[in-house]
């Protein structure tokens, strides 16, 4: 066996069944291209008979019939045929990288887990994020919630936090899943739309279920439409319990904040990133990782007892709710870096199996219904995709950490211990695992009475005050992009009174927004819808907006340089020079993707051509080209598209001056705000300063 297929497959160390001691194999250890026993190793089937002709099948004869005795041939289609395994009902499209997790401030007063319990210990995690509504190969920049699924590799088992990029959800009880994504999926007549919530079904579901107004406010904002996984923010949504050793329990609500801070896209740019690069996200993760700019998240937790939750304003069992941080402040105790990307998509990304009832000593579940819904659905849904109970054989879903007990048979078996006992109690001197009375995993012991009933309590009955406490807590662009949403979302309903039943909520959530929404659509108000309750007015959260909780640097960023024949080479050196001092990247972009010649006579090799490489794929671009660069660049769609996207996307844009006549062509004011004209290199450096703001939002209001 070469050395890299020993990464997929059981090594010595994890079949060391003589000690039921059930250890893992490693799994990858960097994206590197490099050579290895495999690639001059000589190919065989997967049996190990050596392969002597891999072009041509087995015939009777020059011309003759195939032969059924050509086991190679058969083999070898016989698993091309089984590639696919089906994919995840929602979350199918995905990305995946490995990292670490440390603790930065211990709490073993709060909780027992053990990445919590010393500062410094690091615990190993692979994160998977994802859309939801699309398939497999649908395009990254749906608008779409994210998911943001960790699995930690504990030193007492895998704890799997599956959560997504907004801290609420849809809806209040787990029933009510399978309607929701059939509603948001493509229709089931016609086997469309793909990736998006603007249809029909969606508006209509959502139109009859008042609960899901919060978490729609939510999924009409940027937050839907993030610049990376990068800059977005990740949450358990539940509550769960933090029990520590003493059996103490507080209540903890986790939160991801990215290191970058928060920077989402404009739907224009969405839409138009989707045909440029369909895998946006995935580039941009891999990218980073590869070019050794880790992604980095702080992990923060609300930590209240039932004190406060008996006093809060909602049920905080209700996943529809959040915990504003004012209310309930974030204590940061730990980080997460993500430093090293896949070794094979497949046996990683696509074969992890996160299960929400993945918790290790020290957290607990509570008895929010979505979460105890959530609790049976993972398990079986992994049994399905992956064929069977032993999907804790693979690799990436091992546990780092010694595993015996008498589980054993089913499908592809790889970790069936040896000797006589397979159950317990025995009395067999070698008589195998034996449950840790004091050590192991206890249920935090809640009180637990009541009828036996369906019902939805009383106290999850507020569905509007969250959502009007989330858009009065955005900016006026944020509101207006939200507004936009909603109102483009609705547009491509064809039904006119799914789109009057929407109105007729937006008007008791903020009549502001209903009269923006109205007005966007060509309708008169409806009337308001009659609530379950009345909504409260609350104080608006600053946490709650992207643009309040931005980036303050170019790190993490792409500017995007166009060039051409004759470009300024002193100013290209001073841009790049400046982006690279904050950690940023650069693209070149040019009419032929072999390069330019610059000033100097030299060659600038180009990263992209104009066509593939449109503004939309950069947060920031300059146009650094020659008085003949900039007349051919003005004659190309690509070329005037380039400048005209990057201003209507307020973006802000570096020009130099002979790049004039390309902006005149393209309708482009070169002296609007955030338009700025390099006339040397040293204003490469005030370009980057200005670009801190990331957009020029006023630019366009
Ligand atoms: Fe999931 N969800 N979900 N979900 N979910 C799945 O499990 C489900 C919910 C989330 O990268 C499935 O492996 C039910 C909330 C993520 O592999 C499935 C309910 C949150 C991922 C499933 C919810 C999530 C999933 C499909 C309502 C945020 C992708 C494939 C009670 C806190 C994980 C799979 C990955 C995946 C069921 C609601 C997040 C079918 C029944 C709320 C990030 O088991």
């Amino acid at each position: 066996m070469s050395d890299d297929r020993k990464l997929y497959e059981p090594t010595a160390d994890t079949q060391k069944s003589a000690d039921n001691e059930l250890m893992p194999a490693e799994v990858g250890n960097g994206g590197e291209l490099h050579q290895s026993p495999r690639d001059t190793a000589r190919m065989t089937t997967a049996q190990g008979t050596p392969v002597s002709d891999d072009q041509n099948t087995l015939r009777g004869g020059e011309k003759g019939p195939a032969l059924m005795e050509d086991f190679h041939f058969r083999e070898k289609i016989f698993h091309f045929d089984h590639e696919r395994i089906p994919e995840r009902v929602v979350h199918a499209r995905g990305y995946g990288a490995h990292g670490y997790f440390e603790c930065t401030d211990a709490i073993p007063e709060l909780t027992r887990a053990s990445p919590f319990q010393e500062s410094g210990k690091k615990t190993p995690v692979f994160v998977r994020f994802s859309t939801v509504a699309g398939n497999k190969g649908s395009f990254d920049l749906a608008r779409d919630v994210r998911g943001f699924a960790v699995k930690m590799y504990t030193d007492e088992g895998n704890w799997d936090l599956v959560g997504n990029n907004i801290p609420v959800f849809f809806i209040q009880d787990p029933i009510k899943f399978p309607d929701l994504i059939h509603s948001v999926k493509a229709e089931p007549d016609r086997g469309f739309p793909q990736a998006q919530s603007a249809h029909d079904n969606f508006w209509d579901f959502i139109s009859l279920m008042p609960e899901s107004m919060h978490m729609i406010m939510w999924v009409m904002s940027d937050r839907a439409i993030p610049r990376s996984f990068r800059f977005m923010e990740g949450f358990g949504v539940h509550t769960f319990r933090f029990v520590n050793a003493a059996g103490e329990s507080h209540f903890v609500k986790f939160h991801w904040k990215p290191k970058l801070g928060l920077q989402s896209v404009v739907w224009d740019e969405a839409v138009k990133i989707n045909g440029a690069d369909p895998d946006f996200h995935r580039r941009d993760l891999w990218d980073a990782i590869q070019n050794g700019d880790f992604p980095e998240w702080e992990l923060g937790v609300q930590v209240f007892d039932e004190e406060f939750a008996n006093r809060f304003d909602f049920d905080v069992l209700d996943a529809t709710k959040l915990i504003p941080e004012e209310d309930c402040p974030i204590r940061i105790v730990g980080r997460m870096v993500l430093d090293r990307t896949v070794d094979n998509f497949f046996a990683e990304t696509e074969q992890v199996a996160f299960c929400t009832q993945n918790i290790v000593p020290g957290i607990d579940f509570t008895n929010d219904p979505l979460l105890q819904g959530r609790n049976f659905s993972y398990l079986d849904t992994q049994t399905k995709r992956l064929g069977g109970p032993n999907f804790t054989h693979i690799p990436i879903n091992a546990p780092r950490c010694p595993m015996h007990h008498f589980q054993q048979d089913g499908h592809m078996a790889m970790h069936n211990p040896s000797g006589r006992a397979n159950y317990e109690p025995n009395s067999w001197a070698k008589g195998g695992p034996r449950a840790d009375v004091k050590g192991g995993f206890t249920s935090y012991p809640e009180d637990v009475e009541g009828t036996k009933r369906r019902l939805r309590p009383e106290s999850f009955a507020d569905h509007y005050s969250q959502a009007r406490q989330f858009y009065i807590s955005q900016t006026p662009v944020e509101q207006d992009h939200i507004a936009n949403g909603i109102t483009f979302e609705l547009s491509k309903c064809v039904v006119e009174d799914i789109r009057l039943r929407i109105l007729s909520h937006l008007r008791v959530i903020d009549e502001d927004l209903a009269a923006k929404v109205a007005d966007g659509l060509g309708h008169d108000l409806p009337e308001a819808t009659k609530p379950a309750r009345e909504p409260v007015d609350l104080k608006a959260s600053d946490k709650l907006s992207i643009l309040k909780n931005g980036p303050d640097s170019f790190k993490g960023r792409k500017l995007g340089i166009l060039v051409s024949d004759g470009m300024h080479r002193g100013i290209y050196d001073a841009l790049v020079d400046a982006v690279e001092a904050e950690g940023g990247m650069v693209e070149v972009i040019a009419p032929k993707v072999g390069g330019v010649k610059t000033s100097e006579g030299d060659m600038l090799p180009a990263n992209q051509k104009i066509d593939g490489g449109p503004s939309v794929l950069y947060d920031a671009v300059a146009i650094v080209v020659s008085d003949e660069g900039a007349r051919e660049l003005a004659g190309m769609l690509p070329g005037k598209q380039f400048v005209a996207d990057a201003y209507g996307h307020c973006k802000f844009i570096a020009l130099t001056p002979e790049a004039a006549p390309l902006f005149e062509a393209a309708g482009v004011n070169s002296e609007a705000e955030g338009v700025m004209t390099l006339k040397k290199p040293a204003a490469a450096a005030d370009f980057l300063e200005a670009c801190h703001a990331v957009r020029v939002w006023d630019r366009k209001r």
